[in-house]
Order: structure tokens, then C-alpha cells, then sequence
């Protein structure tokens, strides 16, 4: 009637040199199942006595002189253990209390111990219901134990408490590592957490079975399974609590958060704290042609844009109106790659600009850049000046010490992809960006500007240099007035630099697009391959490897958050074959890194960002293979 997955990883448990022969452990000959009707402290003979050991090389087990609690819920007044899974190196024990007008006795279902000290994570799932205990590890064949003593019916945890990876007493902790622990009551999770053999960490993140629970109306009854009909946990909205449904629970699926009705109210017995939940389309967003970059940004006062820069002729501003982006302006382009919002000044509202990087020349085979003024009298962005750019991909608008400055990205000039790529900076004087500073790029893509403490850096994701997409993208930092290499990485294909800060450190994510060379011949898995993710060594200050993610043609990184959680987004666009990739949502999971938490499916996916109204936090997309930019919406709870 309920089971648990748990994913353990043990620690190398064999402290103590000596071994033992399994048999001289205990009278295991698999699993058991027995009354346990002696304190546990003297069940187990300590197995490493020195009179049990006989030096046995081929049927060794290593072995640890005490049991370890992976869970219990104790009943704290008389310290009995009312639910307990305890671990051994020979035996994964299920404890439990049972209770008759005859008195309290703990009854014990022992399994043959899963190789668990291996320094891997591995899935266990048991599953109990009132007359048998199923084990599963790393969903290989169950192991099921027939019990004569069935599972209570009713067990009261009142007054009780529940601990993770120990029995409330130092004694008997757990000394590996639990990752996760789900207690899934009224279901058995085994098939549903499986098949899944060598289970990743990725697919451990958040098991399916709770990905699934959408809390959709038709969800809002009482678990379907026959013999789990009787569980009364309710999903859906929150039910009523009244004397009928004492001691009944509730999942709270879109917050996972579980309650249980005790009196007339329920009680929060699974803490729900706002986090992201599942992702849902909010809008499609038809655009004038294929869409390369897109830009969110908001006018104070007047309120949230969205640029999309349009493949064909003309590009536009859609405006947020009741919850939609709707239409807004056409502005003639010529084949726009991206767009960059900044504003100078003070008084904002007046002072707002929007900069197009155009990639190819006008009829007149003039070739230029646009930088646009909201104009606030009409309402409108209007051309502000002109610049001069070869094939440009991206602008990057910063500040340094008060002075604004803009970069362009120069992909080519004709053929010709080591050219120079420009920095410009603004003249108060005159009002107008002026040249201040070249530097020689390969190919550019893409310019990010970041600051850490005084220093200001801009890195630049060289793509091509003619002959290799494999090349460094270097990382500029400013000083004395002009930016200065300070780091290269090998790159391959790069189109996105995304920086981000979690805490007090400080990361750097490429986008690698493509492993492309002209001596070599195409292969198939140019697409298919790994993007990076750096981090700031203070101490050696330089970027060091943080880690790798898998991508597929990946042309864009997006960092997000929502409510106490960091993600990162990845454009997808190509695997070699087609452009109907998933583009994966990445969580921080702390020491493991970025892990996949969500896939979507996208076309051609070109470019993501990530902005947030009064309604909630939303992602947009667009597509550079379909005139079609999507709009998702960030369930939490
Ligand atoms: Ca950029
Ligand atoms: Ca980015
Ligand atoms: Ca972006």
C-alpha cells in the first residue's frame, strides 16, 4: 500500500581489514522474513567478530560492524521504532510494528543485501503492501518476500517522528549518501520508475511519476488502482477536511506538497515552497518570417516588449497586452540576426534605445546597422543613427564607469571571416557612438559583457575562421581604458556566450554549434556535441571547466530562476538530421551541476529569453526555421 524509491549511493563501508564469510553473518539464504522478537542491537551478530572470519578470497563480503538507518519513524514517548528500512552489508531489513489487543511486536521482512558499495548511485524501490514486500535495485528483477505477519492496516504515527538516514540516535546513522527519498503512498512506483536500468541522474532529478501529476481536474479523484482504493489520498484541489476525512491525505501535486487532514484542517506534513512545476505553452507567436534573436525589455510607463529579429524584410515590436504579445511595430531590416535594448541617461523613459544587427545590405547594397530612439511622442521607434557592419550577428550594450559603450559582432566580409568586430562608445558631446576600439574576431557571433568586483570583461564566441569552426573565443578584460585578452577557449562553432552568478560565484556557458572542418570530411555527430559551462576561480582568476552538457547544435544559453531555483535553458536547433530537437531545461542541483529537468520540443529553435510579469515568469522562443516564435508559461506552486 505504499513503497519508496530511494536512490543510494553507499559510502566504501569496509572500514576494518578483515572479511568474512557471508554464511557466518547471519542465517541468510537470501531473504527472510521473521518475527523479530529481540532488541536489534543483539539480532545481527557483529559480523566481523574475529571468531566468525576466515580469510576467504573468492566468496568475500566487506563488511561494517553496525547496521545504518536509510529511514525510521520513531514514536518518540516509548522510543519504539514504528516504520524502519535498515541497512547492512549482508541485509536490507523492513521494520515495522505491529499491534493487536495482544500487545506491540516488530516484525522484520529481510532482503539479501543489493550491492550498494559500489561508490555509484543505485534506485531502490520497495514496495509494500499488506501481504508481500517487493525490492527492486536499479529496476533489475524484483525480489518479493511473502509475509504471514501482513503489513497493519493502520499504523498511528501520532506523536511519532520520522528521520532520513538515521533512527534518531547517533547510533545506527547512515554513512553514505541518500539522494532522494519518495514515499509514494497508495501506488507501487516500481513500474513507473522503471524501466530504467542504468537510472541517470537526470531521470532520478524528478521521477516521472511526479512529473505526471499535472493536477489536472480529471486527476481530482481518489487513486484509481484496486488495491489502493481504500489509501484515501486525494489529489487535485484541496478537498474538503471534515470528520469524514480525518486522518486522510492530501497531495497537493501542482506544489507537491502533501497534507493530512487532522480535525477539521489540513496539516502541512510535506513543506510546499514555490518552485517550477511543469511548463506550458501560453501563446503562438506568428512572426513575419523565421525569427533569429529576440529581445524582452520594458519602457517604464509605458510597459513589456518583445523585438523579433525577422529573417525577410521587415522585423517587428510586439507589445504585452492582456497577457499576450500583441503586434506592435514593423521596422524594414535586412535580414536581422538580433536585437539589443539599452538606455542612457537618466530619466529613462526618454531615453531608450533598441540596436538591430543587420546581416545583409539594403537594395542599394548599402550595408549597415540601425540603432533606434523610442520616441516619446509618438510612441514609436524611430532610426537613430547608422553604422557601418560587415554580415553583423549581435550588438552588446554596456556601461563602464558611466560611459556607455556598444559592441558589434562583424561575422564577415564577403568570404572573409577574421575581420574586425567594433566597439563603439557613446560622445555626449555629440550625442552619437563613435568608433573606440577593434578587435580581431574569427566569425563572431555573439559579444556578452559582465563585471566581476571592479573589473569589466567581454567575451566574444568566434564561430568560423574560414576553415574550422574548432577555434578560440577569447575573454577580453578592460584596462587602462581598452579591453585586453585575458583568457581563450577552445570552442567549436561557438554562437552564445551566457554568463550568470549563483551566489558569490560566477559562471560562463558556451553554445557550441557545430564541429565543422574543411580538411576534414562531414560526419555525422558534428551537431551532437558537448557545450560548456565555466567557472571563475578567484584564486587563479581564470574560467577552470565547470561541466559539460550534450547539446545538438546548441545557438543559445538562457539562465533563469524562479523562486529559490537557478535553471539554464538550451536552443537546441539540429542533430544532423532534423530540426525537431528538444530543447532541455537544466536545474542547479548544487554539487551535481545543471541537471535536465525538462524537454521541450522546438523547431529550429534559435534564440530563448526568459521575463517575468505580475502573472508569473514566462519563457519565449523562437524558431529560425518557421515564422513562428512560442510563448511558455512557468507553472510553479
Ligand atoms: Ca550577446
Ligand atoms: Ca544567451
Ligand atoms: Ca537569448
Amino acid at each position: 500500500m505504499a513503497s519508496s524509491a530511494l536512490s543510494v549511493c553507499s559510502s566504501d563501508l569496509s572500514y576494518g581489514s578483515r572479511v568474512c564469510l557471508p554464511g557466518s553473518c547471519d542465517s541468510y539464504t537470501g531473504s527472510s522474513w521473521q518475527v523479530d522478537d529481540c532488541p536489534e542491537s543483539c539480532c545481527e551478530p557483529p559480523c566481523c567478530a574475529p571468531s566468525c572470519c576466515t580469510p576467504a578470497p573468492r566468496l568475500t563480503l566487506l563488511c561494517a560492524p553496525k547496521n545504518e538507518y536509510l529511514l525510521a519513524v520513531v514514536a518518540e514517548e516509548r522510543d519504539s521504532l514504528l516504520l524502519g528500512l535498515r541497512y547492512s552489508p549482508t541485509q536490507l531489513h523492513f521494520l515495522f510494528l505491529s499491534e493487536d489487543g495482544a500487545g506491540a511486536w516488530q516484525t522484520r521482512v529481510s532482503f539479501r543485501s543489493p550491492a550498494l558499495v559500489d561508490g555509484q548511485w543505485h534506485v531502490l524501490v520497495l514496495a509494500v503492501s499488506e501481504g508481500s514486500f517487493s525490492l527492486t535495485t536499479d529496476c533489475g528483477p524484483a525480489v518479493d518476500i511473502m509475509a504471514d505477519m501482513p503489513f497493519p492496516a493502520t499504523l498511528s504515527v501520532r506523536g511519532a517522528r520520522f528521520f532520513i538516514g538515521s533512527r534518531r540516535r547517533t547510533k545506527g546513522r547512515f554513512t553514505g549518501l541518500v539522494r532522494q527519498l519518495v514515499l509514494l503512498p497508495g501506488s507501487d512506483a516500481t513500474r513507473r520508475l522503471c524501466p530504467c536500468v542504468n537510472p541517470e541522474l537526470a531521470v532520478l532529478s524528478i521521477p516521472a511519476i511526479l512529473r505526471g501529476l499535472t493536477g489536472k481536474p480529471e486527476d481530482n479523484e481518489v487513486l484509481k488502482y484496486p488495491y489502493e482504493t481504500d489509501m484515501k489520498v486525494t489529489l487535485g484541489p484541496r478537498p474538503p477536511c471534515t470528520k469524514a476525512e480525518d486522518a486522510q491525505f492530501w497531495f497537493d501535486a501542482s506544489r507537491k506538497g502533501l497534507y493530512l487532514c487532522v480535525g477539521s484542517e489540513w496539516v502541512s506534513v510535506l513543506a510546499a515552497k514555490e518552485r517550477l512545476d511543469y511548463v506550458e505553452e501560453h501563446q503562438s507567436l506568428f512572426t513575419n518570417s523565421e525569427t533569429l534573436g529576440i529581445e524582452v525589455f520594458v519602457i517604464p510607463e509605458t510597459g513589456l516588449f518583445v523585438a523579433t529579429a525577422n529573417r525577410k524584410t521587415t522585423s517587428a515590436i510586439y507589445k504585452w497586452t492582456d497577457g499576450k504579445f500583441a503586434s506592435y511595430q514593423d521596422i524594414p531590416t535586412h535580414q536581422a540576426q538580433s536585437w539589443r535594448h539599452f538606455t542612457i541617461g537618466k530619466k529613462a523613459s526618454s531615453r531608450v534605445f533598441l540596436a538591430v544587427a543587420n546581416f545583409e545590405p539594403n537594395e542599394k547594397g548599402q550595408e549597415f546597422s540601425v540603432i533606434y530612439k523610442w520616441s516619446q511622442r509618438r510612441l514609436r521607434f524611430t532610426p537613430y543613427q547608422r553604422v557601418p557592419t560587415h554580415s553583423a550577428r549581435d550588438w552588446e550594450a554596456f556601461e563602464v564607469a558611466g560611459e556607455h559603450f556598444l559592441a558589434v559582432a562583424n561575422h564577415r566580409e564577403g568570404d572573409n571571416h577574421n575581420i574586425d568586430s567594433v566597439i563603439y562608445k557613446w560622445n555626449p558631446g555629440t550625442r552619437l557612438f563613435e568608433a573606440n576600439q577593434t578587435i580581431a574576431t574569427s566569425g563572431a557571433y555573439d559579444w556578452e559583457f559582465f563585471t566581476v568586483g571592479p573589473y569589466a570583461f567581454l567575451a566574444v564566441a568566434n564561430a568560423f575562421n574560414g576553415t574550422s569552426t574548432r577555434l578560440q573565443s577569447n575573454l577580453y578584460v578592460r584596462l587602462g581604458g581598452t579591453f585586453q585578452l585575458f583568457q581563450s577557449f577552445l570552442t567549436f562553432g561557438a554562437a552564445d556566450w551566457e554568463v550568470f552568478h549563483i551566489g558569490e560565484r560566477v559562471f560562463l556557458a558556451v553554445a557550441n554549434s557545430h564541429r565543422y572542418d574543411v580538411e576534414m570530411r562531414m560526419q555525422n555527430d558534428s551537431y551532437v556535441i558537448n557545450s560548456v559551462i565555466y567557472e571563475l576561480n578567484v584564486t587563479a582568476q581564470t574560467f577552470v571547466r565547470f561541466q559539460e552538457i550534450r547539446t545538438c547544435s546548441a545557438l543559445d544559453w538562457e539562465f533563469f530562476s524562479v523562486g529559490e531555483d537557478y535553471f539554464l535553458v538550451v536552443a537546441n536547433s539540429f542533430d544532423g538530421n532534423t530540426f525537431s530537437v528538444n530543447s532541455i531545461i537544466y536545474r542547479w542541483q548544487g554539487y551535481e551541476g545543471f541537471v535536465a529537468v525538462h524537454s521541450l520540443p522546438t523547431f529550429g529553435c534559435r534564440d530563448w529569453e526568459a521575463f517575468r510579469t505580475a502573472a508569473g515568469s514566462y519563457l519565449v522562443y523562437s524558431s529560425a526555421k518557421e515564422p513562428l516564435s512560442r510563448v511558455l508559461k512557468l507553472r510553479t506552486g
